[in-house]
C-alpha cells in the first residue's frame, strides 16, 4: 500500500497536509502491517540469542531499506514537500545498550534475519534504558531517557510467564519488536516486561528505590551497581529474563513435538557474555520438573548452550555471592551446587571450580562447563582466552573453543547513514555488495581513477558538512569543515584510553601556542558516557570539557586546534559521525579491547584507523596492509608480561619524560585550573602519575609521533583518498552477515 492511500485512511487527508509526527506514526504502523506479512525464519532447529542489551537505534529507515521500499517512500515524500530525515527526528532512540556488546546482538539479529534463520532475540524492555548524558559545569549528569511513546515498534503479546523469585511471585509480559531481514524473512525480538513496573517510582534524576522489585525491576539499564541492592537488583533483572527466556523456549519447541530429551535437536541459545548465564541451571531445573533425570537434563542443557565471552576484564567478569542468589533466587542454588559438584570431582583445579573459596559463583565457568562453544570476539581475543585468561578450560575442552571476529550490519553502517558512498559503490560495482560484502573489493579496480577518488573526497566533504551542521543544531558549537576531523567515540574507560588522546591534545596545544601550527587545522571530536559510579572516567570527561573550553576559547590556538564532545552520544549520534571521520581513533592498550566494532564502521565509511594491535584491529591492519592505517605502541603480548612482572612504574615515565611531565603536569596547572574542579582534575593526576593503570606513558611517544605521520600524510590528499578506497575495499570481511555464517556453520547448524 502506499503511503498517500495509508494516510487518507488513516487520517483523512494527504501527505502533504499531514504534521511530520502524523507521518511518522503513518509509516510506522504501516512498516509494522508489512513485517506482520512476511516469513518467519524456517528450520526444526531454532536459535535464541539471549542478551541483557540490544542496542537496535531507531528503527524507521532501517526497516524501509531492508523492506526495500526507502527509496519509494523518500520520493514519494519529497514530491508532497516533506523530508524524511525531519520525520524521522520524531522517533525517539531506544537506548537498550551500554555500548559494543548490545550494539553487537543487534547488528546481529538483522543479520540473522537477513540471511532467513531461524533465531529471534531475547532479552528485557528497559523503560528508560541506560541515563540520557547532560553536560553541566564541564561535567557529566544523567537523567532517564524515556523512549516507549504510546505507538511503537513493540507490539504487546499475549504471552506471559510467572516468574518465582524468593517469597513472591511476579509476571512477565512478551512485547515483539520485527527484526526485518534486508530482502528476506522478519524474525522476532522478544523483550520480556514486568507486568508491575511503575515509572513514576523514579526521582531526582536516575534515583529510585532498589528494594521494590515488583515496580522497579525493568526501569533501567543496569542501573548503580556500586551498592548492595544495586547489584541485588542485577541479579533479579537477569533471572527474570532468564526465567521468562526458558519458559518461552521449551514451550515453542514442546509445541514442535520436542520430547524434551531431544531438546538440542530443537534448540539453540546463545549465551550473551555472562549476563544471561543463569539460563543454564534454570533450563536444567525446569526440565527435571517436568520428569528429566539431573544428568538427562544437564546433557540437553550442555548440548543446547553456547557462549560468548566479550572480556578479559576482570571486574567486567560476574561472581555472584552465594547469599545473593540465595536472597533472590534460592532454587538455583541446589542445581549450581551440583553442578560445582560435578567439576570438582573430575578436576582437581580450583581455577575451573564454579563456587570459590569466598563463597562467590563465577558465572563464566558456568557457562564453559555447561555449554559446547565457547567463543571469543577476534582472533587476538580468542587467543588470549586460550593461552591466559581462561588456558586452564581450554586445556580441558580444547574442542569447545573457537573465535568468531565480530560484525556490523552494513545496511545501517553504510546504506543508511551514508547513502552518498553507497551510490556510488552501486554505480561503479553494481549492488551485490548489500547481500555479499566482500564484493567491495572489486573497488580496488578504481585506485587510480581520479573521478572516483574526487568523488570519494566529494563525498567526504558532504558528511563533514551534515555533521557540521547537526553540531551547530543540537549543541550550538560551530566546527571548520575543512580540518582534520579526528575522532574518538565509544564508552569511558580507562582502558580505551581517552585520556592518551586527551593528553595528546594538551601536547599539541602547548605546540601550538609555542608557535608550532599544523598545517591543517585540527577538530579533535570524543562522545562517551561513564557509568555513574566510575569516578576517574567522570574526572576524564571533566578533563575534555575543560579542555574544549579552554581551547575553544583562545583566539592563538583555535584557529588550528578545536576539541568537541558530543553529549549523550548514542547510536544516532555514531551515525552522523562516523562518515564524517578522517581519522578513527582505535588506541586501547593492546590486550584490553576485546574486539571493537567502531573501528569497522569507520573503515567502511573511509577513516583511517589509528591504533593500537589490540581486537580486531589486528585484523583490519592485516587487511588493508601497513600503507593504509596507522599503528602504535607496545604489543599484547609485552603488555601481558608486563603486568605479570608487575614491573610499570608510571612515576618512572613521568620523571624521566619531559614531554609526558609537561602534558600531565598541565592537568593541574593554573589554566584549567581557573577552569574546572580542582579535586577532580588532582585526582586524574595522582591516578596518572601513581598508577597509570592502564600505560598511557609507555606509548605517549610513538602515539604522538604516528598521529603527526598521519596528519603529515593528510596534506597529499591524493595519497590519502587512496587509502580511503582500500579501506572501504577491504572492510566487506567486518560484515555480520559473515559472523552470522560462521555461528551458523560451527555452532548453531540450523
Ligand atoms: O563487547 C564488544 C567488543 O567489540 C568490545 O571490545 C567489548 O569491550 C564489548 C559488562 C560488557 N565486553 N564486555 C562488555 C558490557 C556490559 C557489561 O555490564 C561487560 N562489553 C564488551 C562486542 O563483542
Amino acid at each position: 500500500m502506499k503511503l498517500s492511500e495509508f494516510v487518507k485512511t488513516e487520517y483523512g487527508k494527504s501527505i502533504s497536509e499531514c504534521t511530520n509526527e502524523e507521518l511518522y506514526y503513518a509509516l510506522l504502523t504501516l512498516t509494522k502491517k508489512m513485517a506482520s506479512g512476511k516469513q518467519h525464519g524456517n528450520s526444526k532447529k531454532k536459535l535464541y540469542y539471549i542478551s541483557a542489551e540490544f542496542l537496535i537505534g531507531k528503527l524507521l529507515s532501517n526497516n524501509l531499506i531492508n523492506l526495500g521500499i526507502y527509496d519509494e517512500v523518500k520520493e514519494e515524500l519529497a514530491q508532497n514537500g516533506k523530508n524524511i530525515c525531519e520525520i524521522e527526528e520524531f522517533e525517539k532512540e531506544p537506548s537498550l545498550g551500554n555500548g559494543g556488546l548490545g550494539r553487537l546482538a543487534a547488528c546481529f539479529i538483522d543479520s540473522i534475519a537477513t540471511l532467513g534463520l531461524n533465531g529471534d532475540g531475547v532479552g528485557l524492555n528497559y523503560h528508560f534504558g541506560l541515563f540520557r548524558q547532560v553536560f553541566e559545569n564541564n561535567m557529566q549528569t544523567t537523567v532517564p531517557d524515556p523512549w516507549l511513546t504510546e505507538k511503537s515498534w513493540l507490539t504487546k503479546t499475549d504471552v506471559t510467564y510467572d516468574i518465582k523469585f524468593k517469597g513472591m511471585t511476579v509476571k512477565s509480559r512478551m512485547y515483539d519488536i520485527d527484526v526485518i531481514g534486508y530482502n528476506n524473512t522478519s524474525n522476532k525480538l522478544h523483550l520480556f516486561d514486568i507486568e508491575s513496573v511503575d515509572e513514576s517510582i523514579v526521582e531526582d534524576g536516575i534515583n529510585f528505590n532498589k528494594e521494590d522489585i515488583k515496580k522497579n525491576l525493568t526501569l533501567f539499564l543496569y542501573p548503580d551497581d556500586s551498592d548492595e541492592a544495586g547489584r541485588i537488583l542485577r541479579i533479579y533483572q537477569q533471572y527474570f529474563m532468564v526465567s521468562s527466556a526458558a519458559q518461552l523456549i521449551l514451550d515453542e519447541c514442546v509445541a514442535k513435538g520436542c520430547n524434551l530429551h531431544d531438546l538440542s535437536d530443537y534448540v539453540v541459545i546463545q549465551i550473551n557474555d555472562t549476563h544471561p548465564t543463569m539460563i543454564i541451571p534454570e533450563l536444567i531445573r525446569l526440565l527435571v520438573e517436568r520428569g528429566l533425570e539431573m544428568d538427562e537434563a544437564i546433557e540437553a542443557v550442555t548440548k543446547s548452550c553456547a557462549y560468548t565471552n566479550h572480556t578479559i576484564l576482570a571486574e567486567a567478569l560476574e561472581k555472584w555471592p552465594i547469599y545473593y542468589l540465595k536472597k533472590a533466587v534460592p532454587q538455583l542454588m541446589p542445581i549450581i551446587e551440583v553442578l560445582d559438584d560435578k567439576v570438582r570431582r573430575k578436576y582437581h583445579n580450583q581455577a575451573v571450580y564454579i563456587i570459590d573459596g569466598e563463597e562467590r559463583v563465577h558465572m563464566a565457568h558456568i557457562d564453559i562447563h555447561y555449554s559446547s562453544s565457547v567463543n571469543g570476539v577476534a582472533s587476538l581475543h580468542t587467543e588470549i582466552l586460550k593461552n591466559n585468561e581462561l588456558h586452564h578450560f581450554y586445556e580441558i575442552y580444547p574442542e569447545k573453543f573457537n573465535n568468531k571476529t565480530n560484525g556490523i550490519t552494513f545496511r545501517r553502517w553504510l546504506l543508511h547513514c551514508n547513502p552518498q558512498l553507497t551510490e556510488l559503490i552501486t554505480s561503479l560495482i553494481g549492488d551485490g555488495f548489500k547481500k555479499d560484502a566482500m564484493q567491495l573489493e572489486k573497488l580496488l579496480d578504481y585506485k587510480n581513477d581520479e573521478k572516483v577518488l574526487k568523488q570519494i573526497l566529494e563525498i567526504k566533504s558532504a558528511k563533514k558538512m551534515e555533521l557540521k551542521k547537526a553540531l551547530m543544531e543540537k549543541q550550538n558549537v560551530t566546527i571548520n569543515e575543512n580540518s582534520i576531523f579526528d575522532i574518538q567515540i565509544k564508552r569511558l574507560h580507562e582502558y580505551k584510553r581517552q585520556q592518551l588522546n586527551a593528553l595528546y591534545v594538551i601536547h599539541k596545544y602547548l605546540e601550538i601556542k609555542a608557535g608550532k601550527k599544523p598545517s591543517t587545522p585540527i577538530t579533535v571530536i570524543f562522545g562517551a558516557k561513564a557509568a555513574p559510579a566510575y569516578i576517574i572516567a567522570q574526572d576524564i570527561i571533566h578533563l575534555i570539557l575543560c579542555l574544549q573550553q579552554l581551547i575553544n576559547n583562545d583566539p592563538e590556538v583555535s584557529p588550528y586546534l578545536n576539541v568537541v564532545m558530543v553529549e549523550n552520544y548514542n547510536v544516532t549520534w555514531a551515525e552522523k559521525l562516523i562518515p564524517a571521520c578522517d581519522i578513527s581513533e582505535q588506541i586501547s592498550l593492546a590486550s584490553k579491547e576485546a574486539s571493537g566494532t567502531g573501528n569497522m564502521k569507520f573503515m567502511l565509511n573511509g577513516a583511517l584507523t589509528l591504533g593500537t594491535e589490540d581486537g580486531a584491529n589486528v585484523e583490519i591492519h592485516e587487511l588493508v596492509g601497513d600503507d593504509n592505517i596507522y599503528i602504535f605502541g607496545d604489543s599484547s603480548d609485552t603488555v601481558v608480561e608486563r603486568y605479570a612482572q608487575g614491573s610499570y612504574h608510571a612515576a618512572k615515565y613521568y620523571n624521566e619524560n619531559a614531554v609526558i611531565k609537561e602534558a600531565v603536569d598541565f592537568i593541574t596547572g593554573e589554566e584549567l585550573k581557573a577552569i574546572g574542579d580542582k579535586d577532580r582534575l588532582e585526582r586524574l593526576f595522582n591516578e596518572l602519575v601513581s598508577k597509570d593503570w592502564f600505560m598511557t606513558f609507555p606509548d605517549f611517544d610513538e602515539y604522538v609521533k604516528t598521529r603527526e605521520q598521519a596528519y603529515a600524510d593528510y596534506e597529499n590528499r591524493e595519497e590519502w583518498v587512496q587509502k580511503m578506497l582500500v579501506n572501504i575495499a577491504k572492510a566487506g570481511y567486518f560484515s555480520s552477515d559473515r559472523t552470522i555464517e560462521e555461528y551458523n556453520r560451527d555452532i548453531w547448524k540450523l
